[in-house]
């Protein structure tokens, strides 16, 4: 049997993560009849083009394809017993990203979690379908010995990768791919105010090998604002001398651009969040909340929390690119590992395998 050597990290390639600005066809002037690439007007030098050649249409055929196909979206909560990880997956599916419930009735108490279980809403706009789902997971650290407590979490995210890395060899192999890979994995870090648990730091440690680590802070009602910011910077200081590695990591920055973007971004988390199913009045508007002796904390107010901010940036700003990394990073490390492992999947060629992978 070969030895199994791990694979090299492999850098991102050179896919633009956020939509370009799209020009329709017929607003686009009409290139000049002469030019060069380097050289500009007149240069002589480099091809000719002999007019508008329609390249830059490729974004809006690709926008057509993603509305017609759809995507799927897949995101995990894990950390510790009661912090409110079941209470997120309602608030997703009830905020603004759906409007849905997902399943438990409104005044119904959410029972502990005791299994890994997913839930799915198809989510339409714009035209655009995607597949969301949530996949909550039970909460961990209240027992006697946790030792690799996150085995059964990692071992889900592996059999996403199998499943997916089967039907990629498949000879008749689907022309779409069920994607039920995780896309993303928000840890959910215990208010305290002071450090983070040891258990915690082991445990993102292991996630983070092999899927994208969101870190937020749960129960964010219970903090001040001094409070809330004092104990950010105090776990992404903890985070980076344990060497723990979260979404967005800085070795996959593509450009300046890219990088100026992430490291503000960097720089605001981990979001601190507030989680709730129930729906309050407040001016004259229904709100996700939660009351208190002292009013209502609106979850989706940034200036009460920052779930909508950590909302916008799964969906709006990183959704993409949280697919490429787990595609081209961490499905990619599990599978050539699994390949070089011989055991069963035989080694296939790498010219085709990240075909119609439906990212
Ligand atoms: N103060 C506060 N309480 C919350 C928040 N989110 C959830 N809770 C409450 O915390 C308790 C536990 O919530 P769950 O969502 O069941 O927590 P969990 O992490 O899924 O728990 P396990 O399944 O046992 O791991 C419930 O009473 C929730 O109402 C929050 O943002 N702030
Ligand atoms: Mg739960």
């Amino acid at each position: 049997m070969s030895e199994i050597v791990p694979p090299e990290v492999r850098p991102k390639p050179a896919v633009p993560a956020k939509p370009s600005h799209v020009v329709p066809p017929t607003s686009i002037p009409p290139a000049p009849l002469q030019g060069s690439g380097a050289g500009g007007q007149g240069s002589g030098g480099g091809s000719t083009l002999l007019g508008y050649v329609g390249i830059d249409t490729i974004i809006e055929q690709m926008r057509k394809k993603t509305m017609k196909t759809g995507f799927d979206f897949n995101i995990m909560v894990v950390g510790q017993s009661g912090l409110g990880k079941s209470t997120m997956v309602n608030t997703l599916f009830k905020s603004q990203v759906s409007r849905r419930s997902s399943g438990w009735s409104r005044d119904e108490k959410i029972p502990k979690t005791v299994e890994i279980k997913s839930v799915s809403h198809v989510i339409e706009e714009g035209g655009v379908k995607m597949k969301l789902t949530v996949i909550d997971t039970p909460g961990f650290g209240d027992q006697i010995n946790n030792e690799n407590c996150w085995e059964p979490i990692s071992k889900y995210i592996n059999e996403q990768y199998e499943k997916f890395l089967k039907e990629e060899v498949n000879i008749a192999r689907k022309k779409r791919i069920p994607d039920t890979r995780v896309h993303c994995c928000l840890y959910f870090i215990s208010p305290t105010g002071h450090s983070l648990r040891q258990l915690d730091i082991e445990f993102m440690k292991h996630l983070s090998r092999t899927v994208n680590i969101i870190p937020v802070i749960a129960k964010a009602d219970t903090l001040t604002p001094e409070e809330k910011t004092e104990f950010k910077q105090r776990v992404r200081k903890e985070l980076e001398v344990c060497g723990i590695e979260f979404y967005p990591q800085k070795e996959f920055d593509e450009d300046q651009e890219d990088k100026a973007d992430n490291d503000k971004i960097r720089e605001a988390m981990p979001f601190a969040v507030v989680g709730s199913d129930k729906e309050y009045q407040v001016n004259c508007k229904r709100v996700l909340g939660r009351k208190t002796a002292w009013g209502i904390v609106e979850v989706e107010n940034p200036n009460h929390c920052e779930f909508s901010q950590l909302r916008d940036f799964l969906i709006r700003s990183h959704l993409q690119d949280l697919k490429e990394v787990t595609h081209n990073i961490h499905y990619e490390t599990y599978r050539a590992k699994r390949l070089n492992d011989n055991g069963g999947l035989h080694p296939i060629s790498t010219s085709n395998s990240t075909q119609e992978s439906n990212l």
